[in-house]
């Protein structure tokens, strides 16, 4: 009787662990065939080699993008190389990316960054956000950029307990953001666990000097996040679900569900047209093949557009997809007066005429 009871009990202990895998393997995506979609005026940008995994554009056309990156369980091409925040001038006929320096007393050994945000402020000046890894913890850097030297100088490092484990960040103001946190937990065997049996632990988080506080949860892995050009509507990605959430803005900074457009990809990073409001988004077809890295068999890059997401039937346009033998795993996709740039979590970054 007990053997029996036994074997029933691994029989179904079996038969769960089966539909999770499955399960899994569908949130991954992982037996997707990528279709090509060319464009035809792209041109890989120069040491742009490491990663480029979150691109912002000030309305003047100055492009930031956050390179380096190491995160649990992702191939890196330069593990021991820190990361960096390079610069573009897409006014520029023949762009080149620049690397900023960062004034003395921030630590660049360990910097490890990750989404980055820009703010405006009334005066004219502009912040950079940085989510940052170092030694794989995760605090928010608050930057001003000094465009007369291509500089940022470091304002402050930003650790709350709620900001466990930032994904991405849209600044605010000069002192306040969301951010996505993508897991619950930080080690590895953790980490799969809690993709395995899609917890839904994922969530974003209110940041001000005076409040904290969560804003929204249930996400299986909240990663790129965004906000409307008229500031108010919240977008975020929830990768594992293949979905952009739309979220309503409140004066107290609580965030309330508008509707859920579902995709066929795994939708990393937002980014919003000022001009036109449309949503771009960086995407990976194919889950397994970012975590499980194969060079033979690589990641491949898909960009998405989305038009007028409020409406009853959003448009949404696949821009840019290819197999990985030229870009591999793109996060982001970011667009300035008929340019658009693609960016990847850890490879190369291409440059486009639309
Ligand atoms: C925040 O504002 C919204 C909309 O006005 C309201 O429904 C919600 O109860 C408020 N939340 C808090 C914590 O005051
Ligand atoms: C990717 O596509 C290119 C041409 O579009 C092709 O030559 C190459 O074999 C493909 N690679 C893989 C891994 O499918
Ligand atoms: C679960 C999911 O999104 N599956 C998608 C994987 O990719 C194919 C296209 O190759 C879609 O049709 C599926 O819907």
């Amino acid at each position: 009787m007990g053997k029996l009871l036994g074997l029933a009990l691994v029989g179904i202990l079996a038969a769960f662990l089966v539909e999770r895998l499955m399960e899994f393997r569908s949130k991954c995506n992982a037996s997707r065939e990528l279709e090509p979609v060319e464009l035809p005026n792209c041109r890989l940008i120069k040491g742009i080699e490491t990663g480029s995994e979150d691109i912002d554009i000030l309305p003047n056309g100055l492009a930031f993008i956050s390179s380096g990156l190491k995160y649990p369980m992702l191939k890196s091409f330069a593990p021991d190389k820190p990361g960096e925040i390079l610069l573009m001038d897409l006014n520029d006929g023949n762009p080149r990316a620049i690397e900023l320096r960062i004034s003395r007393g921030f630590d660049l050994t360990s910097f490890n960054p990750h989404g980055i945000s820009t703010y405006i402020d009334t005066d004219d000046s502009v912040y950079l956000f940085v989510v940052n890894h170092p030694e794989f913890k995760s605090t928010v850097e608050v930057f001003k950029f000094v465009e007369d030297d291509n500089s940022l100088v470091h304002l402050k490092t930003i650790r709350h307990e709620l900001l466990s484990s930032v994904n991405d960040v849209v600044a605010l103001g000069p002192d306040h953001f969301y951010a996505t946190n993508d897991k619950y937990f930080s080690d590895y065997i953790f980490i799969l666990l809690e993709w395995f049996f899609g917890l839904g632990w994922s969530n974003v988080v209110y940041y001000s000097p005076t409040e904290v506080k969560e804003v929204a949860s249930g996400f299986y892995f909240a990663n790129g996040i965004n906000i409307s050009p008229d500031r108010k509507y919240v977008y975020i990605a929830d990768m594992l679900a293949h979905s952009i959430h739309v979220m309503e803005k409140h004066a107290n900074w609580s965030l309330t569900e508008l509707k859920v457009l579902e995709l066929d990809t795994l939708v990393d990073n937002l980014v919003v047209d000022p001009y036109t409001e449309d949503i771009w988004g960086g995407c990976h077809p194919n889950g397994m093949k970012l975590l499980f890295y194969d060079p033979e068999n690589p990641p491949g890059s898909e960009v998405l557009r989305i038009q007028n997401i409020l409406s009853a039937k959003p448009t949404v346009t696949k821009v840019y997809a290819e197999n990985g033998s030229v870009l591999q795993g793109s996060s982001v996709a970011a667009v300035y007066s008929g340019k658009l740039l693609i960016g990847t979590v850890f490879h190369r970054a291409l440059y486009c005429q639309l």
